[in-house]
């Protein structure tokens, strides 16, 4: 195989994934990771402080897989969204990857997604993300009733304050999509990725860098997502997470100056 050029980060947020994040670490590293042309592939776990041993798991798989894993330990639960910030500062300023991708630890993102991702950003994209609305892409049967109408009704109302009635509007499929591959040169270098700019340290992140990196001026393109059922533990999304993500809609829409701006 001929040495990698380009260099990618997978961004893992974890908390309490204990039952899933050392499988998928064996399976990137094991299966996922090898066989990708062209990448030097890394493994970025930010773990808010499991009480459940996440971490420790990490630290196993890491000495499995020396130079691979890497552990960023928060102090604490900080939300997705910080997390998410601090991988990406790792990726960029320790790693000095070219692309980071956001992927969930528990499995709902197949991870033979990842080489998907990377070939789009081979051919010219900058900003690449898995939909669950496109041919193709699809959410679980069995999934809980008010998760999937949250998905599409609330998929639907993030776009419309996200970006009517411009072209976006149609472009993007799934604007709360949690897995993503994006371009750091031209693309997440070109944003403001201190914690204080974020709206939500939750999960609205994703909307606020939607529309961010897309005003950036990054070449978006969509690949059809299976999205999974969880496989393992539980899940983070609470009750009040579609109040936090819909405000950060509102916020990301209207710009309003950050605390500390005015
Ligand atoms: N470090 C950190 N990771 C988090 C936090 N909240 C969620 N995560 C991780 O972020 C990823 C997505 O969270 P999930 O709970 O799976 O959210 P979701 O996929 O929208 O919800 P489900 O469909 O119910 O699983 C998982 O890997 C979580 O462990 C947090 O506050 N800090
Ligand atoms: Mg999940």
């Amino acid at each position: 195989m001929p040495k990698p050029t380009q260099k990618a980060a997978v961004v893992i947020p974890t908390y309490n994934e204990a039952g899933n994040i050392g499988r998928l670490i064996d399976a990137l590293c094991g299966n996922v990771f090898p066989s990708i042309e062209g990448w030097e592939m890394h493994a970025v776990i930010v773990d808010g402080d499991s009480p459940d041993g996440t971490g420790r798991i990490v630290e196993e798989r890491s000495a499995l897989y020396p130079g691979k894993v890497h552990l960023i330990k928060e102090k604490g639960k900080s939300g997705i969204g910080a997390a998410y910030l601090q991988g990406f500062s790792f990726a960029m300023n320790e790693l000095r990857a070219d692309a980071v991708i956001e992927f969930d630890a528990d499995f709902q993102h197949p991870p033979e997604m990842i080489p998907v991702l990377l070939s789009k950003l081979d051919g010219g994209f900058d900003y690449v993300a898995g939909s669950r609305r496109i041919a193709g892409g699809s959410e679980p049967k069995d999934r809980d009733l008010a998760r999937a109408f949250l998905t599409r009704f609330g998929g639907w109302l993030a776009r419309a304050i996200l970006f009517w009635p411009g072209k976006h509007f149609s472009a993007v499929t799934d604007p709360t999509t949690g897995l993503k591959a994006t371009r750091v040169e031209g693309a997440l270098d070109k944003l403001d990725l201190r914690p204080e700019h974020l709206y939500s340290k939750g999960f609205g992140y994703k909307v606020q860098l939607l529309k961010e990196t897309l005003e950036a001026g990054a070449r978006y393109a969509e690949v059809p997502l299976r999205f999974q059922n969880r496989a393992a533990g539980e899940s983070k999304f609470e009750p009040d997470t579609t109040w936090e993500v819909l405000w950060a809609c509102l916020r990301t829409r209207i710009k309003e100056p950050q605390a500390g701006q005015v």
